[in-house]
């Protein structure tokens, strides 16, 4: 008898037709690495199938010859949670092919996408029908919604419309035997037992694989404020904050924490780009909406600015005088990211902890990351009204940054036991992958590490789903 995992290319092949299953390195290539360039993988095969039905055959096909899939979307994510591992056995399944959208039900405020289908083309296809999906992340032309669900991404606009979870009334899933479970509705309301849907939201395709998603589209922003505010410290930054919840209630969107040196560092990889309020060390950029065409709102952001400005509470505060104004300033946010790629390898931490925590926070990590790694980089930016921030550190100038990442295990300790000690989390949006799996085994509380093995074990009794992830 053949050996069943030495024939799956070839079964593969019969179920997705031969273009549809990569296996030659310069194909694959793109596959088996991660964005940030972090880790490197080798696959069996890259499979692409193009329906539900065929994810299902796959799926099954995999687990009766006990060959692992990893699942994989736009391939953006952070912690490698979609490279497969270095022994050539797994399989990568790619849902690019899947882009299809199903439907939009105007009077519902809901659409149906596939899980290929880009966070850019969705939110495209909720504009047209003059309705918006909020979910938005700087990777939005590349990363798809079945990863945005799979990592429950965060983004600018959690602040007014919370996570990718909160977006979602139905999924449609394959489970890791083959079987579809069609959980489509587009219910506001269904208390029928567990929310099962939830259970694969944000399990990084360890549970199972998102095909398809029923979410939930919000009357569209026809007025819109951008700003941006020059503050003296992160402290300042929150009362900010609150003063700005207060005086625009849910018209505030996104509230957005950017350090000088985060802000100049984007600069520096987009000199096109501008420079408003030059030479402070910490920044606010906020977005304002409101649903009605003829919303004072430009009035009332400018009132509220000056009125922090004359409090004390912002040092400076300007205001976009055009959509294009408006994008520039978020691009300079958006960049940050790619800019610190560009600079080289970085010890990302992605922490939350209660808003009021995220001053001292700052403060005393800054202290101790200058007394245990003197001249270390601190790259601090990220999404304040969550209390999500992105505490990345590069190495000093002069140091060789492989030498540095070398250190990444002390780097983490020193940052998370004072995230841990805020009642905070050690993964806000980007999840945990392969990047912090050590990490979570060492902070999770003992239960909670073995609930989670309990559903894993349940849902994927062989562990074929991107094993070697999470746990
Ligand atoms: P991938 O990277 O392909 O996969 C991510 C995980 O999801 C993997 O575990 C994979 O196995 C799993 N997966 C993918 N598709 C499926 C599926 N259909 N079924 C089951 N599992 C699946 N993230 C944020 O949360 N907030 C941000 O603001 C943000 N900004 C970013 C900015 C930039 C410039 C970049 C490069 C990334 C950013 N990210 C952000 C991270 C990343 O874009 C998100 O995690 C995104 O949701 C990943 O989507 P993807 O399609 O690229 O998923
Ligand atoms: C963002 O908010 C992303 O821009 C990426 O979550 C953060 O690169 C990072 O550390
Ligand atoms: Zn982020």
């Amino acid at each position: 008898m053949p050996n069943v995992a030495a024939t799956i290319v070839s079964r593969l092949q019969a179920i997705v037709g031969d273009a549809h299953v990569l296996t030659a390195p310069a194909d694959v290539e793109a596959y088996v690495n991660d964005w940030r360039g972090r880790y490197r993988g080798t696959t069996r095969a890259v499979v692409r199938p193009g329906t539900t039905q065929q994810v299902s055959q796959v799926a099954a096909a995999c687990a009766d010859a006990n060959v692992a899939l990893v699942p994989q979307g736009g391939n953006t994510g952070m912690c490698g949670a979609a490279t497969p591992d270095a022994s050539g056995d797994e399989v990568v399944l790619s849902l690019v092919r899947m882009r299809a959208i199903r439907g939009v039900d105007a009077a519902n405020a809901t659409i149906t996408v596939e899980a290929g289908v880009t966070l850019a083309a969705v939110q495209e296809a909720a504009a047209q029908a003059g309705l918006l999906f909020p979910l938005s992340l700087g990777s939005e032309g590349s990363c798809t919604i079945g990863g945005n669900l799979s990592t429950n991404a965060g983004g600018t606009a959690v602040l007014r419309y919370g996570n990718a979870r909160n977006l979602v009334l139905g999924i449609e899933v394959v489970l890791a035997d083959g079987r579809i479970w069609n959980g489509l509705r587009g219910l506001r309301k269904d208390n029928t037992g567990y929310d099962l849907k939830q259970l694969f939201i944000g399990s990084e395709g360890t549970l199972g694989i998102v095909t398809a998603a029923v979410l939930e589209l919000f009357a569209a922003p026809r007025t819109r404020v951008t700003a941006l505010a020059a503050v003296a410290d992160v402290a300042h930054a929150v009362a900010l904050l609150c003063a700005m919840k207060q005086a625009l209630g849910d018209r505030l969107v996104g509230f957005e924490l950017v350090s000088g040196i985060a802000l100049q560092l984007s600069r520096k990889h987009h000199p096109d780009l501008p420079d408003p309020l030059p030479g402070h060390p910490w920044y606010a950029l906020l977005q304002v909406d409101d649903s009605a065409a003829d919303a004072p709102l430009a009035a009332l952001v400018e009132g509220a600015l000056a009125e922090a400005v004359g409090d004390g509470v912002a040092v400076d505060a300007t205001i976009a005088q055009s959509h294009e104004q408006a994008q520039r300033l978020w691009a300079l946010r958006d960049n940050i990211s790619e800019a610190q790629r560009r600079e080289g390898p970085n010890i990302k931490h992605d922490i939350s902890v209660p808003i009021s925590a995220i001053p001292a926070f700052v403060d005393d990590t800054a202290a101790a990351t200058a007394d245990a790694f003197p001249g270390a980089q601190l790259v601090v930016f990220g999404h304040l009204g969550d209390g999500n921030l992105h505490y990345n550190v590069a190495a000093p100038p002069g140091v060789e940054a492989q030498a540095f990442l070398a250190r990444t295990a002390q780097v983490n300790r020193l940052v998370h036991a004072r995230v841990v000690a805020a009642a905070g989390s050690i993964s806000a949006e980007h999840g945990i992958g392969q990047l912090k799996r050590a990490e979570l085994a060492h902070y999770k509380p003992p239960l909670e590490l073995e609930l989670m093995r309990r559903v894993k074990a349940a849902l994927d009794p062989h562990g074929l789903l991107n094993p070697g992830k999470v746990l």
